[in-house]
């Protein structure tokens, strides 16, 4: 008899890849490390394949890395309900489906897995049940977070150690850099650079551009890439193109799959993320970074970045954060950024070492699910 539990993942593309990236390392992580059988249903294939090239968007339905993906679209066809239902990032479920999990003699366990804030709130609102206004069944509001008091991080097991074997191999390095046509000058402080193309770069790679000590960047391709060549005045920036200006050099890099994106974090001095996962994962590369937060209509995203920046406490670092989101000259502050770096590389690891002692996201939701009350 097969007992496995099954688990269904819903999940929207609203604009960006946080969405999907979350789900996807998500649904991978409960399938490899909880014996889980995970279903993750997707309404946009196309996105979702820059992070995972083995996606063939084509497919209506597919198996990868032990997650069975389903394209999500309307109508939605009738399926058995599974044993606990992820409504990612309040998505809405298909109605269909909502009827079937009221009709199931065992109810679901229905987790809307909420976006990821430093707020101090979020442990109030953590794991709330919301009882349905018509149908036998409850919601329970889930939300990510950093401290014991929340769900927690996604960190899956052995990331310490792979990016550990990985930075302390110089050879690694060398390969890893070779395999994306390009080589930073030993001496360079090497940065990935991924943010909005709203971000303000023009100061910023001015500021590089003057640098005393050279500058490596390396500029996965998206939108941002356009943002740069318009900044900087050349042709369209893609992988290969290599641009040149002052200390700094430009390195165009292919958008890469979610795994090698982590091993880009792990190979430079410093990172640029965005976003939710990238923000995460570059915590657990245990680098220093700095962090574009998604940037909501009614202002809200102002009162998250200043409860990281209270949380995650390194006060040099809180000057370029707030003027790389909009308050602030990002050249002015990235002077006494860059002074301090070796203080916030140290605290980096710190945090990063801290933070991987509490439970993961993957393994408090499976012990959640077991026991929602
Ligand atoms: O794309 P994002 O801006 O996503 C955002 C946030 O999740 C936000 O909270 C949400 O409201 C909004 O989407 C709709 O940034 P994020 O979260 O970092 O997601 C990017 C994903 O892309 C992440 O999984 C890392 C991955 N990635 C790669 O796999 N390869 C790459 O080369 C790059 C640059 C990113």
């Amino acid at each position: 008899m097969n007992t496995r539990q099954h688990w269904d993942i819903f999940c929207t593309v609203v604009d960006n890849y946080g969405d999907i990236g979350v789900c996807w390392r998500l649904a991978r992580q409960l399938a490899a490390e909880h014996g889980l059988t995970v279903r993750l249903w997707v309404d946009d294939l196309e996105s979702f394949a820059k992070l995972a090239p083995q996606l063939d968007p084509q497919q209506d339905q597919q198996q990868i890395s032990q997650v069975e993906i389903q394209r999500w679209r309307p109508p939605f066809a009738q399926t058995a309900p599974a044993d606990v239902v992820i409504e990612a990032f309040a998505c809405h479920l298909p109605e269909t489906y909502i009827a079937a999990m009221a009709a199931q003699a065992a109810k679901p366990v229905w987790i809307n897995l909420e976006y990821l804030s430093a707020e101090n709130w979020v442990e109030d609102h953590h794991s709330l049940a919301s009882p349905h206004p018509r149908l036998p069944l409850t919601k329970y509001f889930y939300f990510p977070g950093f401290s014991l008091n929340t769900g927690g991080l996604i960190r899956e097991a052995g990331l310490m150690a792979a990016r550990d074997a990985f930075q302390n191999n110089p050879s690694a390095h060398t390969e890893w850099w070779r395999g994306l046509n390009t080589e930073p000058a030993p001496n360079a402080l090497k940065i990935s650079l991924f943010a909005y193309p709203t971000a303000p770069v023009a100061p910023l790679l001015q500021a590089w551009i003057h640098s005393a000590t050279p500058i490596f960047c390396a500029l996965p391709e998206t939108p941002l890439s356009t943002t740069i060549a318009q900044a900087l005045n050349v042709d369209p920036i893609r992988a290969g193109t290599r641009v040149v200006r002052g200390n700094l050099t430009l390195a165009g890099i292919p958008f890469l799959a979610q795994e090698a994106y982590d091993r880009l974090l792990w190979a430079c001095d410093l990172n640029f993320v965005r976003g939710e996962d990238s923000f995460v994962r570059a915590q657990w590369a245990a680098k220093p970074f700095v962090w574009q937060i998604y940037p909501q209509h009614d202002a809200a995203h102002e009162a998250k970045l200043e409860a990281f920046i209270t949380r995650y406490g390194a006060p040099e670092l809180a000057a370029l954060l707030r003027a790389w989101n909009g308050r602030g000259d990002p050249a002015h502050a990235w002077l006494a950024y860059a002074a301090a770096l070796p203080d916030l590389t140290t605290h980096a690891r710190q945090w990063a070492i801290t933070q991987a002692k509490l439970p993961d996201l993957a393994a408090n939701l499976v012990k959640f699910s077991q026991n929602p009350l």
